[in-house]
């Protein structure tokens, strides 16, 4: 059955991978499933036929067949579930692989969107320059957590899983900021995720689209 997702027509970080169809396609290319992508206009994105795959207007979705799943979490989940490669067998190690897919969307990410809200969307308020260092500390929370968790490892519970490949895409958004070179476990953990195979075919097919 044929995987289509969706993506910016043209993503305003003109390629660097940041917006999140990088990992749908990520997750694509680890499991080795061929896929489509439909590119959107922010107009279209609000528009009916879109709003009836994604409630809130936005990019990624995933059709396969008649499944419409939008939410990366979820659609990496999906995808992890489906084919093998991005989860263990063992019950238990899965579990926690899962665990962390949840943690880095629902713990790490928001601090680091934070940032991009304080310094892109409300850069302009007279109240930014108060703000930004509480944000930055309350990404630092997560940093020096996560950084002290890992280790020396090369990947959050063994070999590499969903779990890392989502991890990764929320550091990846910290690059810009050169936040995550204070820890360098963590800057290595990303260049690992960066460096693989998967990762740098999912990254040259947006980078197709959007450079230029
Ligand atoms: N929680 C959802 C998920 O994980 O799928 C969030 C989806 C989401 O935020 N989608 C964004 C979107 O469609 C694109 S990825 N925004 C349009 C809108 O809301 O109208 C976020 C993003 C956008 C741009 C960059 N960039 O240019 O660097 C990076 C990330």
């Amino acid at each position: 059955m044929t995987i289509t997702i969706t993506a910016f027509e043209r993503s305003p970080d003109g390629g660097k991978g940041l917006a999140r169809d990088t990992r749908v396609r990520w997750a694509l290319e680890e499991v080795g499933q061929p896929y489509e992508v439909r590119l959107v206009s922010f107009r279209a994105m609000k528009e009916p036929a879109h709003l009836a795959l994604h409630p809130f207007g936005q990019i990624p979705t995933y059709e396969e067949g008649d499944l419409a799943l939008f939410e990366t979490g979820a659609i990496v989940f999906h995808i992890a579930e489906r084919h093998g490669g991005l989860l263990p067998e063992d019950a238990n190690a899965r579990a926690r692989a899962i665990t962390w897919m949840f943690a880095a969307v629902n713990t790490v990410e928001p601090a680091i969107l934070e940032l991009v809200t304080a310094k892109i969307v409300e850069g302009d308020k007279p109240w930014t320059t108060e703000r930004l260092p509480l944000v930055v500390d309350r990404i630092h929370d997560r940093l020096k957590p996560l950084s002290a968790r890992l280790g020396s490892a090369d990947w959050l519970d063994g070999a590499f899983s969903a779990g890392d490949l989502m991890m990764v895409s929320v550091l990846l958004r910290l690059k810009p900021s050169g936040l995550i070179n204070a820890y360098p476990n963590l800057a290595a953990y990303v260049a690992r995720g960066e460096a693989r195979p998967a990762y740098k075919r999912a990254f040259a097919a947006q980078l197709a689209v959007n450079a230029g």
